[in-house]
C-alpha cells in the first residue's frame, strides 16, 4: 500500500493567520457597505467592487516593507484599506465629503495617500503600468532599495503600453513586481474570448523578465510568492511577474448587468474557494481561534466599517471654492 502523504501543514504562526482574517474580513465588509450606500444613492459615479479578490492584496502586502510603493487600477479600495489607508477617509470620499482622501473631489478611482505610498486608483485601463515603473525608476535612481507593486488586469494585460513598459524595466533593471490580478473577466469578456494564449505570466519572456502564476484565493501562496518577487528586485534583478489567478464575485462595477456567466459559476468559487472561508478553516483546525474569538473579530470589523460610513454621512460635501484647489502643484514636490 502506498503510505498517504500528509497533508502539508501551512508554515504560519496564529497572528499571522488572524492579522490575514482581519485585513480580508475589512476589505470585504468595507465594500459590501459601499455597495449598500450606492443602492441608497450616496456614492454616484463609477464604484468598482474587490469582493472575492482580497487574498490578493493582503497576500502582497504582508511581503511589503515599510517604504515600498502601490498603485492600481479602478478597482482600488482593497489596495487602500491594505496599505493602511483610513477607512473612514476612503468612504468619505467614495461618498464625494469634504473628509474624503481627495476632499470628495476624487472619488472611487482617485485617491492617493503619499503617507502609505498609494499612488492611486486609475481609470484609465493599463495606464498605470508605465506609472508603476517610473515610481520604481525614481526608488533606483534614488537608490532607496524599494520596491514598487505594479497592479492592473488580465484585460490591461493586453495593452500594447504593458510590453512597452517591460522593455524598459527590464532594460533598466527596474524593482517593480507587476501584479496581474487576473479574475477571468474584463468587464463582460471572459479571458478565453480576449486573449490568445491562457498563461498571462509567461509574457515577460520576450523581456527576460521572470514571471509565475499563483493561486490567488489562497494568501498565503500570495504571500509567499510575493518575499520570492520582492527579494527578486530588492537584489537588484529587475521586474518580476506575479499573475496572480483570482476572482470577482460582484459585477464589473455597480452597472453590471452580469448576463456573461452564470449564478452557479459564481456560487461555486464561494462556496469552494473562498479566500476568508480558506483561512477561517485554518484558523479552526489548527485550533488557533475558536468560533468566538473569530465573532469578536467579525464584531470589531463590523464596527470599524459601520464608523467609516457614519463619518462619510456626517462629513459635509466640499465647498465650493474646492473647485479651484489642487488642480496644479505651484511648485515641483520635492522628496515625493
Ligand atoms: C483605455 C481604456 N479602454 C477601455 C476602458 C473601459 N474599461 C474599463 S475597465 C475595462 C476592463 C478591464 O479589465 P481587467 O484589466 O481585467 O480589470 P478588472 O476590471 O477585471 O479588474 C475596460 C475595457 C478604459 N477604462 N480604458
Ligand atoms: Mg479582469
Amino acid at each position: 500500500m502506498v503510505a498517504r502523504k500528509a497533508a502539508k501543514k501551512p508554515n504560519v504562526s496564529a497572528d499571522e493567520l488572524k492579522t490575514y482574517y482581519r485585513e480580508m474580513l475589512l476589505i470585504r465588509r468595507f465594500e459590501e457597505k459601499a455597495g449598500q450606500l450606492y443602492g441608497m444613492g450616496l456614492i454616484g459615479g463609477f464604484c468598482h467592487l474587490y469582493i472575492g479578490q482580497e487574498a490578493v492584496v493582503v497576500g502582497l502586502e504582508a511581503a511589503a516593507d515599510e517604504g515600498d510603493k502601490r498603485i492600481t487600477s479602478y478597482r482600488d479600495h482593497g489596495h487602500m484599506l491594505a496599505c493602511g489607508m483610513d477607512p473612514k477617509g476612503v468612504m468619505a470620499e467614495l461618498t464625494g465629503r469634504e473628509g474624503g482622501y481627495s476632499k470628495g473631489k476624487g472619488g472611487s478611482m482617485h485617491m492617493f495617500s503619499k503617507e502609505k505610498h498609494f499612488y492611486g486608483g486609475h481609470g484609465i485601463v493599463a495606464a498605470q503600468v508605465p506609472l508603476g515603473a517610473g515610481l520604481a525608476f525614481a526608488d533606483k535612481y534614488q537608490g532607496n532599495g524599494r520596491v514598487t507593486f505594479t497592479y492592473f488586469g488580465d484585460g490591461a494585460a493586453n495593452q500594447g503600453q504593458v510590453y512597452e513598459t517591460f522593455n524598459m524595466a527590464a532594460l533598466w533593471n527596474l524593482p517593480v513586481v507587476f501584479v496581474i490580478e487576473n479574475n477571468q473577466y474584463a468587464m463582460g469578456t471572459a479571458q478565453k474570448r480576449s486573449t490568445s494564449s491562457p498563461d498571462i505570466h509567461t509574457r515577460g519572456e520576450a523581456f527576460g523578465i521572470p514571471g509565475e502564476a499563483v493561486d490567488g484565493m489562497n494568501v498565503l501562496a500570495v504571500k509567499e510568492a510575493g518575499d520570492k518577487a520582492v527579494a527578486h528586485c530588492r537584489s537588484g534583478k529587475g521586474p518580476y511577474i506575479l499573475e496572480i489567478k483570482t476572482y470577482r464575485y460582484r459585477g464589473h462595477s455597480m452597472s453590471d448587468p452580469a448576463k456573461y456567466r452564470t449564478r452557479e459559476e459564481v456560487q461555486k468559487m464561494r462556496e469552494e474557494r473562498d479566500p476568508i472561508e480558506q483561512v477561517r478553516g485554518l484558523l479552526l483546525t489548527g485550533n488557533h481561534a475558536s468560533e468566538e474569538d473569530l465573532k469578536a473579530i467579525d464584531k470589531e470589523i463590523k464596527q470599524v466599517v459601520n464608523a467609516a460610513a457614519e463619518f462619510a454621512k456626517d462629513s459635509p460635501e466640499p465647498a465650493l471654492d474646492e473647485l479651484w484647489t489642487d488642480i496644479c502643484a505651484e511648485t515641483a514636490p520635492q522628496n515625493a
